[in-house]
């Protein structure tokens, strides 16, 4: 009698490579993919003045777990408003300023969790005129 057992087992393999493929984007980190303001060593243009900090990422975020820090070259913390998730797009994480940033270095330091609950972190530096 004919075995159908390793052509079978193959067909597992496929199904299985095949569901991962499928599955990826599902367990995807939420990665940064532009930021306004624009880090120092970029070259896209910073608004002035600047109102807000604004975080666009790979994934759709959890707001809840999701934050920022931004903080002087003296690491002073700098006071910032609600954290939101643009109501247009909820990749896009807004964090507005309170105030005006006196001119200097500033740091970036982003949690972003994305909707399948995994953390991700990273940060950044940018110039305030
Ligand atoms: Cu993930």
């Amino acid at each position: 009698m004919k075995t159908l057992g390793p052509l079978r087992f193959a067909f597992s393999v496929a199904g299985a490579a095949a569901l991962m493929l499928a599955a990826g984007p599902a367990f995807a980190h939420a990665k940064l993919l532009s930021e306004v303001p624009a880090a120092e060593d970029s070259t896209a243009a910073q608004p002035a003045p600047l109102t807000e900090i604004r975080l666009v990422f790979s994934e759709t975020l959890n707001l809840a777990f999701s934050k920022v820090l931004v903080t002087d070259s003296t690491g002073k913390e700098v006071a910032l408003g609600a954290a939101a998730l643009d109501p247009n797009d909820s990749k896009v994480l807004v964090v507005p300023l309170t105030g005006t940033l006196p001119a200097g270095e500033y740091k970036v330091d982003w949690t972003a969790v994305s909707d399948d609950g995994h953390k991700s972190t990273g940060a950044y530096v940018f110039k305030a005129q």
